[in-house]
């Protein structure tokens, strides 16, 4: 049973990954979209790719979720549009570096904190309300394993998903007394473009990161928003933590050597 056509999602990081796929199977069950990211070729490209599935309409907006001027303007955008916000996917996020944090940087530090934590802050406070006035709405956040489990030198990417357990936790709280549900879908190891971006576009060494893994992709993980999003109003998934068969812990992984086991 499909119980979301009709609606409308917005989805942050629709440009790559987890967010693309999930745009993309979103608009398959017939769901409106509004898809968001910094890079305007890429959504303007998914949009032209994705217009017309199961007749949905797709709308693009360039936007740092940092910057929260910004955002608070997309949500006016949004009411001039006439667009009543049924879902958000709270997807845009981004790992910098694997460092020590005596030898981290700063900067690395803020891209994660300002996207992870305070980007998925600006965009849930600048909707939510409409939400709560029409109790009625899904907000799904994307954490992770390493919100539950630290690894080694994971420091503050690790901090920012345990942020985003804890936001998700909290804010069910705060909608006592409403039907909007938050949710939170946590993955192990998916190939995206997530480790490119943490090595700052070294290819190599973050193809070796996938290397032998039978790693999840971005449709299993559309695969398990679309679950959530589709259950009973009266029903409210927590959190899904979903790994990789081969993956049991962020330290416990079957990898094939390299070569086929020569
Ligand atoms: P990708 O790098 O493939 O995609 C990340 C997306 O986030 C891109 O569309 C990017 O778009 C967007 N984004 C990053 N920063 C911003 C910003 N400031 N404003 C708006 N959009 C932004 O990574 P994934 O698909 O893997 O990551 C998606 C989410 O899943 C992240 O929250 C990540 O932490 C989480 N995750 C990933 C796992 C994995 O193993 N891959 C496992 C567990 C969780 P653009 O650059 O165009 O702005
Ligand atoms: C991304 C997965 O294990 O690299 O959240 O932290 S991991």
């Amino acid at each position: 049973m499909n119980r979301i056509r009709g609606k409308t999602a917005i989805v942050t990081g629709a440009t790559a990954g987890i967010g693309e796929a999930t745009a993309r199977s979103l608009a398959d069950a017939g769901v409106h979209t509004v898809l968001i990211g910094r890079r305007s070729d890429r959504l303007e490209s998914l949009a032209a790719d994705i217009a017309g599935r199961s007749g949905t309409e797709v709308r693009t907006r360039v936007l740092d979720v940092r910057d929260r001027a910004g955002v608070i303007a997309f949500a006016h955008w949004l009411e001039r549009e006439g667009v009543t916000v049924d879902i958000l996917i709270n997807n845009a996020g981004l790992s910098r570096g694997l460092d020590t944090v005596q030898e981290g940087t700063h900067d690395d530090w803020d891209d994660m904190i300002d996207t992870n934590i305070k980007g998925l802050l600006n965009v849930t406070r600048a909707l939510l309300p409409g939400m709560i006035a029409r109790d009625s709405g899904h907000v799904v956040n994307l954490g992770s394993i390493a919100g539950h489990m630290v690894y080694p030198k994971g420091n503050v990417y690790c901090a920012t998903k345990y942020a985003v357990r804890a936001l998700t936790e909290a804010i069910n709280i705060d909608l006592i007394g409403t039907r909007v549900r938050m949710s939170s879908v946590d993955p192990g190891m998916v190939e995206t473009e997530f480790s490119l971006v943490r090595f700052r576009g070294d290819a190599q060494r973050a193809a070796t990161v996938y290397e032998g893994v039978d790693s999840l992709m971005p449709e299993d993980i559309a695969d398990a928003i679309l679950f959530v999003l589709n259950t009973r109003p009266r029903m409210n998934v927590l959190n899904m933590l979903v790994m990789p068969t081969v993956q049991r812990s962020p330290f416990v992984m079957d990898r094939e050597p390299v070569g086929g086991g020569q």
